[in-house]
């Protein structure tokens, strides 16, 4: 076979092999817009449903925003897609809509919004080497699993419960505590830190009582508790437990101050708990929204969209979806592994706050902020950095420069 003939082969072999191949796999369009699904997941039905709508909002606000831009990826045209689940704030039903997620390969996740859905989907989105942001999750096992796909844009109940137990016990002079918790891993995991922070703080634990996150009667477990005459209740738990349990410690006439971690501090809280609202105390990571760089802009926005005034942690929803976005821009793709490498990167000025995560996905400098209710409102106290040492804190050390009011 001479030179010629084996080229017009070679030649013939090429066109054909090309055309078998454009039936299975057709050429990439160097012009096909670039599409980027989002996966939310939060409970959308339920007790807490309220708590997942915001945070839904807040990622949809922030998709909206990305989409106005009309970004190009290598003159490509990118959309974004938001694709909202409801998980029920079950640890099940997470699981399940994380296995949803995972089969129809979206790109990345915002959520879920409880821990103890967020660290069980955690393992199968790091499995599928999806990245996943959780707007409010708190648990600090969620970003202590050793996943490079968890990540968290709010201060963990470490921190949290640390600064609790500390106001408990230096600002509320509380020098015997009742602690409830329901039974979550929030809930139960934020107790436990506050309690550690209160004795350490030289306070003593008087009851501790359980509950649930389905329940609204609590006259039982109070009636236990105004027996042992505790300055101060500290429930660990969400604003549905949160607010029927404000009312029945007023009924029931015990004379102790009610403190909630961040499941409480919400709008929520104040309308069910109505007048038992006032005088409670409650801790919500970030500063107060007034204070948050974007916050006003971001509240204004947000109520002209939805009609609804933010729950509490919609500007965090936003954070978290905006802080995928950008690591997308970034890596100019929308493919989970070039997501994947540049969120260790993010050094975003988001609405709640400058954003940098440490090496275990956490964010970095979280602060902790301290609310009272009052005027039908929950009113901003102080905000306490968790960088400085704790241990100063709780000695009074160097309170002058991490307090500001
Ligand atoms: N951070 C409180 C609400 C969400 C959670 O379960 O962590």
């Amino acid at each position: 076979m001479n030179l010629s003939v084996t080229s017009f082969l070679f030649a013939l072999a090429a066109v054909l092999g090309l055309a078998a191949c454009s039936k299975t796999t057709p050429a990439t369009d160097a012009n096909a817009p670039i599409l980027i699904r989002l996966g939310h997941a939060a409970p959308l039905t339920g007790p807490q449903a309220h708590l997942g709508k915001d945070n839904e909002n807040g990622a949809r606000l922030a998709v909206e925003d990305a989409n106005a831009a009309n970004l190009k990826f290598g003159g490509r045209a990118v959309t974004f897609e938001l694709t909202s689940e409801d998980d029920q704030s079950d640890p099940r039903q997470g699981n399940l809509v994380a296995q949803k997620f995972v089969d129809a390969k979206v790109n990345a996740v915002i959520g879920h919004l409880n821990s103890g859905t967020t660290i069980p989907a955690s393992r199968l989105y790091a499995t599928a080497g999806i990245p996943q942001v959780s707007p409010s999750a708190t648990n600090p096992t969620y970003t202590e699993q050793g996943f490079k796909t968890a990540f968290r844009v709010m201060a963990n109940d470490v921190q949290q419960g640390k600064v609790l137990g500390m106001y408990a016990v230096n600002n509320l002079h509380a020098k015997t505590v009742a602690v409830i918790d329901d039974k979550t891993a929030y809930g139960e995991g934020l107790a436990t830190e506050f309690k550690k922070a209160a004795i350490a703080a030289g306070a003593t634990v008087v009851a501790e009582e359980h509950t649930d996150d389905k329940s609204v009667d609590f006259k039982s477990i109070l009636t236990t508790i105004k027996g042992k005459q505790p300055d101060l209740i500290f429930f660990g738990g969400m604003d549905p437990q949160a607010a029927p349990m404000a009312r029945q410690i007023k009924q029931l006439g015990v004379p102790a101050k009610f403190l909630l971690g961040d499941g409480g501090c919400n709008a929520d809280f104040i309308k069910n708990a109505a007048d038992a609202s006032a005088g409670c105390y409650c801790s919500l990571p970030g500063v107060p929204l007034a204070k948050m760089a974007g916050g006003a802009k971001f509240s204004e926005r947000y109520k002209a969209r939805f009609n609804a005034n933010i729950q509490s942690y919609a500007p965090y929803a936003y954070d978290a979806a905006m802080v995928l976005i950008e690591a997308a821009k970034r890596a100019q793709s929308g493919e989970p592994a070039s997501i994947l490498a540049e969120l260790p990167k993010t050094d975003y000025n988001g609405v709640t706050a400058h954003i940098q995560f440490d090496a275990k996905g956490d964010l970095k400098d979280g602060v902790i902020s301290l609310y009272v209710g009052k005027n039908g409102a929950w009113e901003p106290l102080e905000t306490i950095s968790t960088a400085v040492p704790q241990e100063d804190l709780l000695r009074g050390v160097s309170p002058a420069p991490t307090f500001t009011k």
